[in-house]
C-alpha cells in the first residue's frame, strides 16, 4: 500500500499528458487536438470569419473558436497533416449555436471532397458531437472546414476539436 501516492500521481500525469486534457482518453489515438486558447492555435486555418471567444463549456479551457460568416465560403478552414502512417479518424468536437440557427464543421480529404463528414451544431447549449470515421491515406492532409451564416448572420462557437484515431 505505501506505493499508493506514486500510483495516483501516475494517474494524474497520464491525466495530464491526454489529448483531451480534462475529458480523459488515450493520447495515443489522438491524432490532432485543439482547445483555441490562444492566437497561435489559429495559425493553421485561414478564412476572415473566426475569433476566439470567452464563452466556454465546463471543463473545455478558457477560450473557444467563435464562427460567425456572410456569403463567402468558406468562412474558416485549415489543412492538418499530412501523415506519415494511414489513419481512420473520427472527428469530435464540442459546439454551441448562439441562435439555435445551426452552423457546420466538415472534415475531408482535399483530394476527394465528395466524401464529406459534416457535423451540424445547432442546440444553443454546448454538446458534444462526432462524425463518422473517414480514411486519411498517408502522405495526405486532412481539411477541416467551418461554416456558420450566409445571407442570415449565424453564430456559432466550436471547442475541443479532435481527431481519433479508430
Ligand atoms: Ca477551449
Amino acid at each position: 500500500m505505501k506505493n499508493y501516492p506514486l500510483f495516483l500521481l501516475a494517474i494524474l500525469l497520464i491525466g495530464l499528458t491526454s489529448c483531451s486534457k480534462n475529458r480523459g482518453g488515450d493520447p495515443t489515438d489522438c491524432v490532432y487536438y485543439n482547445s483555441f486558447e490562444n492566437d497561435s492555435d489559429l495559425e493553421i486555418f485561414e478564412g476572415y470569419a473566426a475569433q476566439i471567444s470567452d464563452d466556454v463549456a465546463d471543463d473545455a479551457g478558457e477560450q473557444s473558436l467563435l464562427v460567425s460568416g456572410g456569403c463567402i465560403a468558406p468562412h474558416f478552414y485549415g489543412e492538418i497533416g499530412p501523415f506519415d502512417q494511414d489513419y481512420t479518424v473520427q472527428l469530435q468536437i464540442l459546439g454551441k449555436s448562439l441562435d439555435g440557427l445551426g452552423g457546420n464543421i466538415s472534415m475531408y480529404l482535399p483530394s476527394d471532397s465528395q466524401q464529406r463528414l459534416d457535423i451540424l451544431v445547432d442546440d444553443t447549449a454546448w454538446k458534444e458531437y462526432s462524425t463518422g470515421t473517414l480514411f486519411i491515406p498517408a502522405g495526405e492532409p486532412v481539411m477541416i472546414s467551418f461554416l456558420s451564416g450566409g445571407i442570415a448572420e449565424v453564430t456559432t462557437f466550436f471547442d475541443e476539436i479532435k481527431l481519433i484515431s479508430k
